[in-house]
């Protein structure tokens, strides 16, 4: 798969660490509005609520990258006029077929453990480009 994972995995949790909001310990870091990395990760969106919706659209998701709290639920749903899926780069634990998310539909999961949760949809992407997504679970 991608050896670089583990490496960028790390980087990511660190610069993603929430530019504001989070009570501040070791504060270090800019936090300036826009992160990159080598994994291509950019513009995470902190997003407080226990409840937190990321839009399908055709063809991308929106907001594509988010940080959340362990324990957040997302809730995808499908506002445009095709067909779109919600799959898990790495496993199979979570995620939604075409037949599940047609236009209207949604499809809720919830991360109870910090990381990186990386998702695709397989009609409009590829693991790594086009529609695209990752779901950022800190504490
Ligand atoms: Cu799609």
């Amino acid at each position: 798969m991608r050896p670089r994972l583990a490496v960028a995995f790390a980087g990511l949790l660190f610069v993603t660490a929430c530019g504001g909001g989070n009570g501040g310990s070791g504060d270090g870091l800019s936090s300036g509005g826009t992160d990159s990395n080598d994994d291509g990760l950019t513009d995470v969106v902190h997003m407080d609520g226990s409840e937190v919706d990321v839009t399908a659209l055709d063809n991308t998701f929106r907001v594509a990258n988010i940080e959340v709290k362990p324990g957040t639920k997302i809730v995808w749903e499908n506002k445009g006029r095709n067909d779109h899926d919600v799959l898990p780069v790495s496993g199979d634990a979570w995620g939604v077929q075409p037949s599940d998310f047609t236009p209207g539909d949604t499809y809720t999961t919830t991360f109870d453990q910090p990381g990186v949760y990386r998702y695709y949809c397989s009609i409009h992407g590829t693991t790594d480009q086009g529609m695209v997504g990752s779901v950022v679970v800190s504490e």
